[in-house]
């Protein structure tokens, strides 16, 4: 049991959590195993820089033994299909992406789009989680820190080239995320997370990567109001 400044009590063994947490805690490891995908994927689209995305791709395996060790901590069974089913969008517009060369796209889905949703889900889920998975949450948070900045850098060094494919890909993409959230919102609130926390925490993330990219506030505006467009 918990303490939260709100005055709930969590209760991590009763029933009702743990059935939330088959699900969070199922999209958490099914996104990471993608995750993991995914940069392996770019390392043929981007084979310069093969070594750093082979890196991180083990990170992101090692992301997930971490959160699978949560999900038997609690003696959960996370719910794979359903999470697989949570992610397909994503995945399948990842994919296609990747089949069709386009490094931007696939950068802006992955090291963006999904990251940010990573680092706001994982930093409100720390304050709230049981001990053995705040730990390994805390570690994990810091590398997608990490694979945040890899797409940053990526799209700022190139920029203007990337500009058109950004917003086409932002549009196509965005409202995805929003449609996740949803989907979720009432099992994160039984885990403490509240949704209004999360989009807070995620538009902050975004808004701030489009910045360091080179997008000005207007272009900053505009963009994140296309999530809306569903
Ligand atoms: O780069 C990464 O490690 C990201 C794959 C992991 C995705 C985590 C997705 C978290 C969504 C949780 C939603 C909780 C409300
Ligand atoms: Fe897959
Ligand atoms: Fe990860
Ligand atoms: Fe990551």
């Amino acid at each position: 049991m918990q303490q939260l400044e709100a005055g709930v009590e969590l209760d991590y063994q009763s029933p009702t959590y743990k059935d939330a947490y088959s699900r969070i805690n199922a999209i958490v490891i099914e996104g990471e195993q993608e995750a993991y995908e995914n940069y392996l994927s770019l390392t043929k689209l981007l084979p310069d820089q093969a070594e750093d995305l082979t890196r991180l791709s083990k990170m992101e395996s090692r992301h997930k033994k971490g959160f699978q060790a949560c999900a038997r901590n609690l003696s959960v069974d996370p719910d794979m299909d359903f999470a697989r089913e949570f992610f397909a969008g994503l995945h399948g517009n990842f994919q296609k992406a990747a089949e069709e060369n386009k490094i931007v796209t696939c950068l802006l889905i992955q090291s963006l789009i999904i990251e940010c949703f990573a680092i706001a889900a994982y930093n409100i889920y720390i304050p709230v989680a049981d001990a053995f998975a705040r730990k390994i949450t805390e570690g994990v948070v810091q590398d997608e820190y990490t694979h945040l900045n890899f797409g940053e850098e990526w799209l700022k060094a190139n920029f203007e080239a990337s500009k058109a494919e950004l917003e086409e890909a932002n549009r196509g993409n965005l409202p995805l995320v929003w449609k996740m959230l949803n989907q979720v919102a009432d099992d994160a609130d039984v885990l403490g997370m509240e949704k209004e926390a999360l989009v807070e925490d995620f538009m902050i993330q975004y808004g701030e990567a489009l910045e360091k990219i080179g997008f000005n506030k207007r272009e900053l505006v505009r963009l994140s109001m296309h999530g809306l467009a569903v």
